[in-house]
């Protein structure tokens, strides 16, 4: 075995230091220093309870195995992603890498007869021929995306003698560490366990309290065909490849591995390193390690993708060398520096912010058993707080600057055929995966889909070429890492999802986003302006005059049906509200950003013409915003998809603070519509609840989607597992907190009344500022605003206030009854402003 330098166990500080300091209690008492003693205990107690004050907050806790998948714990450094189940005698460690998928680069014309149907579609709409427009718009369809793919499993069998006790797992989501205990026959056994993006690998240290007491082997697996072996250096290594075809589980199709060419068929390696100071390795098909005290395993993979226009087997990264030197690369660090290093970087992100909704203390229970206690109608808020860290520990531990973007399931998959394939989904889903980013301060997590976003543009110039003989780029409704962009469904697919076809104007809103709360003038001239041109361009041929309006043919509302007066079901439409209401979003953010950049001033003006003659928003009979081009009734009232609100949320076309009746047939529409849905639809729900300014019906959304789709280990359900839930409910509370997409900061714009007493630090407001905010009693009681780049301030607010060492006047302006307060003022870049309430 490699030995390797590292000291005694740090993974549970308050326990060790509660060792040590035994310890020293023990030679105080020898030495008869009572008086010294005293005060020592006393200090201890007092600097013990902190620290498990502290750690309590953020952890996830069990007192038992995962019994399943949606139990077992995540743990990930954007790349490399484990779920960790937590077995005594057997623990199953499932694994990925974000790049591990099915197939290869897409084919930019995979349907050449495709823009031949576009003039006969459009004219069976406006026919009213809903039957024959479905028919040839699954003539017009292209393949189906490729699938995220499992890396494999560890299996750890550990034989220890007696029955285990005091078993208890966890996952600190404040330094992203995984740790399993238990204790047998007197030897207390710890798995300690991370995933570190300083240094590509995962690390697993297991310990026992005696000497020698360690023995367990290591085996690795995979569902489909591989070669394990153990190596010249005692690494247990599997290798494997991906399927170049992709299919369902509904619909498998035969397995295969490799084409004529060895062009695609993703190759992967991963190996298990074994390092100890003590005990024996033996290897056989296993690792097999036997009276050691304590043994790191050193865990790292990777995969040939090379990008997504190069062919992953005959083009692919030489993946042996890249495990090779990740695990180098660890090895010559300790296993201390390696954890140090890995908590920095991770805090780096997740300390920028606080929130604290209660003063209560943390209840002493298991996360399931407070899960199921919430759900039976106990109030926890330090839940509600725990699941809001726990979104911001995921985006960190999935998406990462160099990788991809977070997946419909971030990077946590265990099956080979999974559900709509973890693949991107971007009528909602991948979209919900980034809404917190900006405003939670995790800006820099964007660059995935930044990234991805470049390529979608580059492939989606050919879709747009190819299936309509148009300009810019289109983006459909599925996408996988080979940044695929025609429709799917392959002449089978729904129509309603799978020729759904203004993503590229939807994912450019993430582009200005970026800009609006970085203030990054030389990023949005060099990278989301010319891409945003590339989705205004297709826009602008995608859109149809119709009696003096521009319309879009053909249109969905996704996925939803509507049921029309003359008698007929239909998916497929014309200006459906959610296509109005993107195209205006980009239209408008095009607006600006030609403005910002003093660039083509004409072709703005044309855009804002444009603009107006989009068919308009329309108020139903119900008092509802109306979904369809017509105000037809759904054959699904209470649908999961809420698109024709993307005006409201992630839009900011519709407000009260813009215009009453438009928010007021938002509200009818949500009423309509229902508290129920899909975890990301509640998700979603919490989101325009708040943009309505309405605290308690977003907390009641918030609730809902923890009472009926949350899993054990708090991973969001649609079901099954989607990760969007999880990152759409905390842009949700995120907006309940600040808002600031209508230009001015709003500060605590829809507090619920369950949240009386708390306080956030580090949110992020578009202009750039950072916002801490404090209240009591429902109301605003204090805040700082940190300017980070000097932008002029608009604030909003409930109450008047003032800002420490500045003249300024807080103006009432009245919001339906209510008055808010407007206070502008000028901003230093770098100053920290006090905001006082009178
Ligand atoms: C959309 C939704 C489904 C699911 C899928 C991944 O198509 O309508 O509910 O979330 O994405």
């Amino acid at each position: 075995m490699v030995s390797l330098k590292y000291c005694q166990h740090q993974s549970k500080v308050s326990m060790d230091f509660l060792n040590r300091s035994i310890a020293v209690v023990e030679q105080l008492i020898k030495s008869k220093m009572i008086y010294f003693m005293r005060v020592f205990v006393l200090i201890f107690c007092l600097f013990s309870q902190v620290a498990f004050a502290q750690q309590k907050e953020n952890l996830l806790w069990y007192n038992k195995p995962a019994k399943d998948w949606n139990e077992a714990l995540p743990i990930g450094n954007g790349r490399l992603g484990a779920m960790i189940f937590g077995g005594v005698a057997e623990e199953l460690i499932q694994l990925n890498e974000e790049t591990l998928w099915t197939g290869g680069p897409v084919d930019p014309n995979p349907n050449p007869d495709a823009p031949k149907y576009l003039e006969p579609v459009r004219n069976a709409l406006f026919n009213d021929s809903i039957g024959k427009a479905v028919q040839l718009l699954r003539k017009m369809q292209g393949p189906n995306t490729e699938m995220y793919q499992p890396l494999g499993d560890i299996i750890i069998r550990q034989k220890f003698e007696g029955e285990p006790k005091d078993y208890r797992r966890d996952l600190d989501i404040s330094t992203a560490i995984a740790t399993t205990s238990f204790t047998a026959d007197g030897v207390h056994y710890i798995r300690e366990m991370f995933s570190t993006a300083v240094d590509q690998v995962m690390i697993l240290r297991l310990s026992a309290s005696k000497k020698g007491a360690l023995n367990f082997s290591v085996k690795n697996q995979h569902e489909l065909a591989f070669q394990s072996f153990v190596n010249n250096e005692n690494e247990l290594v599997l290798r494997g490849k991906a399927r170049i075809t992709n299919d369902e589980r509904r619909n498998p199709k035969p397995i295969i591995f490799t084409d004529e060419r060895n062009e695609d068929g993703m190759r992967f390696e991963w190996r298990v390193k074994v390092i100890s100071n003590d005990g024996t390795l033996t290897t056989d098909s296993l690792l097999n390690i036997s009276n050691a005290s304590e043994v790191v395993l050193l865990i790292s993979a990777a995969t040939s993708y090379n990008g997504y226009d190069r062919f992953p087997d005959k083009d692919g990264k030489d993946e042996k060398a890249e495990v090779q030197k990740y695990i180098n690369g660890a090895m010559v660090k300790s296993y201390n520096q390696i954890r140090k290093n890995h908590i920095s970087d991770y805090s780096k992100y997740f300390n920028r912010l606080n929130l604290s909704l209660t003063s209560l203390p943390v209840p002493d229970l298991p996360t399931d058993e407070r899960l199921r206690l919430y759900k039976a109608g106990t109030a926890d808020p330090k839940l509600e707080e725990l699941y809001f860290n726990f979104g911001r520990y995921l985006l960190i531990s999935s998406s990462r600057p160099g990788g991809i973007p977070a997946n419909l399931q971030g990077i946590w998959n265990p099956l080979i055929r999974p559900s709509w394939r973890s693949n991107y989904t971007t009528n909602i889903n991948v979209q919900m995966n980034y809404w917190p980013a900006e405003m939670l301060n995790l800006s820099e997590l964007t660059e995935p889909l930044i990234e991805q976003t470049k390529r979608w543009a580059h492939n989606g110039a050919a879709t747009a070429k190819n299936y309509y003989n148009m300009k810019g780029w289109a983006l459909h409704h599925n996408s996988d890492i080979w940044a695929q962009t025609n429709p799917v469904g392959e002449g089978g697919g729904d129509p309603k999802w799978a020729n759904w076809s203004l993503g590229s104007p939807w994912i450019s809103q993430h582009l200005f986003e970026h800009y609006r709360f970085t203030s990054d003038k030389k990023y949005l001239k060099e990278v989301a302006y010319p891409l945003m041109k590339g989705a205004t361009e297709f826009c602008l041929d995608w859109l149809v005059e119709k009696d003096g309006k521009l319309i879009t043919a053909p249109s969905t509302s996704p996925e939803n049906v509507y049921l029309h007066p003359n008698g007929f079901k239909g998916t497929v439409t014309i200006a459906s509200a959610m296509d109005m209401e993107i195209i205006w979003d980009l239209f408008t953010n095009m607006i600006e950003a030609s403005e910002v950049l003093g660039v083509d001033k004409e072709y703005a003006a044309m855009l804002a013409k444009k603009r107006d003659m989009l068919s308009p928003l329309k108020i139903g009979k119900k008092g509802n915003l109306v979904e369809w081009f017509g105000d037809w009734e759904d054959e699904d009232p209470q649908h999961r998809h809420v698109s024709h609100l993307f005006g409201l949320h992630p839009g900011r076309q519709i407000s009260p603070l813009l215009d009453q009746k438009y928010a007021d047939a938002s509200r009818k529409t949500l009423e309509v519509r229902g508290d129920g849905g899909t975890g990301w639809s509640k998700a979603w729900k919490i989101n325009f609840w708040a943009r309505l300014l309405d605290g308690n019906h977003a907390y009641k959304m918030y609730q809902e989607l923890l009472k009926g789709s949350t899993l054990n280990n708090l991973f969001d359900t649609h079901p099954p597992f989607q990760i969007d839930g999880n990152f759409g409910a905390i842009s949700g509370i995120g907006e309940m907190l600040l808002q600031s997409h209508l230009d001015a900061v709003q500060l605590l714009p829809a507090l619920p009344d369950a949240w009386k007493d708390g306080h956030v630090t580090g949110m992020i407001a578009r202009g750039s500022f950072e916002v801490d905010m404090f209240w009591k009693n429902g109301k605003l009681t204090k805040a700082f605003i940190t300017s980070k780049v000097g932008n002029p301030i608009q604030l909003r607010s409930n109450q008047k206030i003032k800002v420490k060492g500045l003249k300024v006047k807080s103006s009432p302006a009245k919001v339906n009854n209510d008055t808010q307060y407007i206070t502008s003022f000028d901003t230093k870049a770098g100053r920290k402003y006090e905001i006082i309430v009178e």
